[in-house]
């Protein structure tokens, strides 16, 4: 069946399968793989209100298909895909390459067909990217449901006549210029937007494949949904491409958007219905005040209470925040990122100001009223952080561990910022503010860096404080560090711990093997060379600073509701 829109999400870069690149722990703290498979939450949000004013959306996780199956033809399947439109996210940079050689796959196949970009890089980079020529349009900013609704009037010509120049956001061509037109469409309330997850079991029965929804690997056997509470962000930290600068930079957003409560609770009733695993709220509810809060667990006073839920926040929330979460939940996990526990790397971070006694005593009570966990993420390469700097966070942890008692619901982890520091964030405007240099600031040069044989060779910054190869190498000792930490906690078992650090270690000899190939003047030689090297640069990507399941929920619970997914979304698909 023909869809108006076919929403693609690309691998980070196209021909993964077939370069070698060793792209380290940069994804090793998030749900994908090194290609990061996982598309936009935003997929969720543009198909519902689309499909609600007529459109036929289509969702199709190209990176997925081609991560699971070695044989998957990516070029024939597009090829065979039917389409007004397509849309492809360039949201996260580090898809750069993919996106962009997968547009070029789509114009060659579907000439006719309109190419739509979208997402936060897209945003930041729009003159670089219109100038592609297989992109015909970007629709720049985080609301794009209502411009991209208007664009597809008319791409289709279904609504009546609709004229490119009146599509607030929209970037096209047109006479050999490009036009941009102002980011007038910018969500004040979200109230227009709607997080259903039942869209996904619609479209599979609609195209008969469900295999093309999957968010991320392995997401069958852990299905965690995730709502955003908000859009845009308070905080300024220095190498965050959604800082609240950076949010007004390539999107016009004076000041964030918050989700209702009552939308907030709705959704989460509505999840645990079909689907009943994790939900990730994100963001963190406290930065809209604490009446915001109050009003949320009001709501979430009537909803099951064994739902498995995570909350983040940005700083140590109090304890009151645990009683009421306490009070709702019977499983809650809590999640903080202090980046160092360094003050003065925080502080020049921009980060929130709290102290690490607040931070311990919050993990205490929160430990204490029963939470199932509560998590600690911690980064390298941030401004001002040298190797001792690092290494202490790997002592702040075992200190903090035996203040509580190895309490083995108590869980660090640590990873590179990788592969890029922030196009948007403070950092990226100002690297020598920062301790920093950028080695390149233009799409194409990212597009280069991507697919270099390293992450150290990948990454777009330098820091004075920490040398690339001193961060490599503080990256995978504190991470050692860590593992044995959490093993002697039983957080992980011994058998985990082992495997844990065997990986790093193969991780640390495989970057060293590169280095020495990159020595090699010889382009084929070096080319050769890299190529016996694929299977060990894969393998070595994976779950090198912690294994993958260290980041899960400790499940009670988890199972797809197929009775009521078939009665009530399934029956009713169109
Ligand atoms: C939640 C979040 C996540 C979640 C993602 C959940 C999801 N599936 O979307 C998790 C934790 C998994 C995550 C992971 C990563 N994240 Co993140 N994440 C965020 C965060 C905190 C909020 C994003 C959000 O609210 N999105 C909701 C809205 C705004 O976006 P959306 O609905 O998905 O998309 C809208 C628009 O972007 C646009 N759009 C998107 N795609 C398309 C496509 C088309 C065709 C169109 C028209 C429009 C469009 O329209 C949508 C609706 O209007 C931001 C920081 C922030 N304050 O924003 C960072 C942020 C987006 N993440 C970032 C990064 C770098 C990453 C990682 C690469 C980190 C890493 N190394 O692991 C990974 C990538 C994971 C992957 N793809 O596999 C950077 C991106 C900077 C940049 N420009 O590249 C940000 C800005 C800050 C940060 N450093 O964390 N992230
Ligand atoms: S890293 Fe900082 S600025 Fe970026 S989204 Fe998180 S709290 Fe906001």
């Amino acid at each position: 069946m023909k869809a108006d829109l076919i929403l693609l999400h690309a691998p980070s870069v196209y021909d993964f399968r077939k370069k070698t690149i060793m792209f380290g722990p940069m994804s090793d703290l998030v749900p994908s793989t090194p290609i990061f498979e996982m598309y936009p939450i935003g997929f969720l949000t543009l198909s519902n209100y689309l499909e609600k004013r007529g459109f036929r959306v289509r969702i199709v996780n190209l990176a997925y298909r081609m991560q699971q199956d070695p044989a998957f033809d990516a070029e024939r399947f597009i090829s065979r895909l039917k389409a007004h439109a397509f849309g492809l996210d360039l949201h996260w940079l580090p898809h750069c390459q993919g996106s962009t050689e997968v547009a070029g796959i789509v114009k060659k196949y579907h000439p006719r067909a309109k190419v739509i970009f979208g997402g936060f890089s897209a945003s930041f980079f729009y003159s670089e990217l219109i100038a592609m020529d297989q992109v015909d349009y970007i629709v720049r900013g985080d609301s794009t449901e209502e411009p991209l609704a208007r664009l597809m009037a008319a791409i289709t010509k279904k609504k009546g006549d609709s004229k490119l120049a009146d599509v607030p956001n929209l970037v096209y061509k047109q006479d050999k210029k490009v036009h941009a037109n102002p980011l007038a469409c910018i969500s004040t309330d979200l109230e227009e937007i709607d997080f259903d997850y039942r869209i996904m079991f619609r479209q599979a029965v609609r195209y008969l494949d469900l295999k093309s929804l999957i968010p991320f690997t392995d997401w069958l056997r852990y299905p965690i949904t995730t709502i955003p509470i908000v859009r845009g962000c308070v905080m300024e930290c220095s190498g965050c491409g959604g800082s609240k600068s950076a949010f007004r930079q390539f999107g016009s957003r004076a000041c964030p958007a918050y989700r209702s409560p009552q939308k907030l609770a709705e959704e989460i009733r509505k999840i645990n219905r079909y689907i009943q695993a994790p939900i990730f709220l994100l963001g963190d509810i406290n930065s809209n005040g604490p009446d915001y809060v109050q009003e949320f667990f009001d709501c979430a006073r009537h909803l099951d209470d064994r739902i498995q839920i995570f909350f983040e926040f940005f700083s140590p929330p109090g304890k009151k925040f645990f009683d009421l979460a306490h009070k709702a939940f019977d499983h809650v996990l809590y999640e903080i990122s202090p980046d160092s526990h360094q003050g003065s790397v925080r502080e020049r971070m921009g980060k929130p100001r709290f102290s690490n006694e607040q931070l311990i005593q919050d993990i205490q009570y929160a430990l204490g009223k029963g939470a199932v966990r509560f998590d600690l993420y911690f980064m390298t390469g941030l401004p001002g952080q040298d190797r001792d700097s690092v290494m202490d966070t790997v002592r702040f942890c075992r200190d903090l561990y035996q203040t509580l008692g190895w309490d083995k619901r108590f869980m660090p982890f640590i990873s590179p910022m990788a592969p890029f520091l922030d196009p948007g964030s403070r950092a990226w405007a100002n690297p020598q503010k920062f301790g920093y240099s950028l080695r390149t600031k233009t799409l194409a040069g990212h597009i280069e860096a991507i697919t270099q044989p390293s992450w150290k060779y990948i990454l777009n910054y330098r820091s004075r404080s920490l040398p690339v190869d001193a961060l490599v190498d503080a990256t995978y000792q504190a991470a050692l560090g860590l593992n044995r930490l959490k093993a002697k906690a039983g957080a992980i078992t011994s058998q985990v711990m082992q495997q844990n650090q065997n990986r790093i270690l193969h991780a640390v000899e495989t970057m060293e093997k590169i280095d020495r190939i990159m020595e090699e003047p010889d382009k084929h030689k070096r080319k050769a060379q890299l190529a016996a090297l694929k299977k060990d640069t894969d393998r070595y990507s994976m779950s090198t600073v912690c294994e993958k399941k260290e980041l899960e929920f400790p499940l009670f619970n988890r199972s797809f509701r197929w009775f009521h997914i078939i009665r009530d979304t399934i029956c009713k698909a169109g």
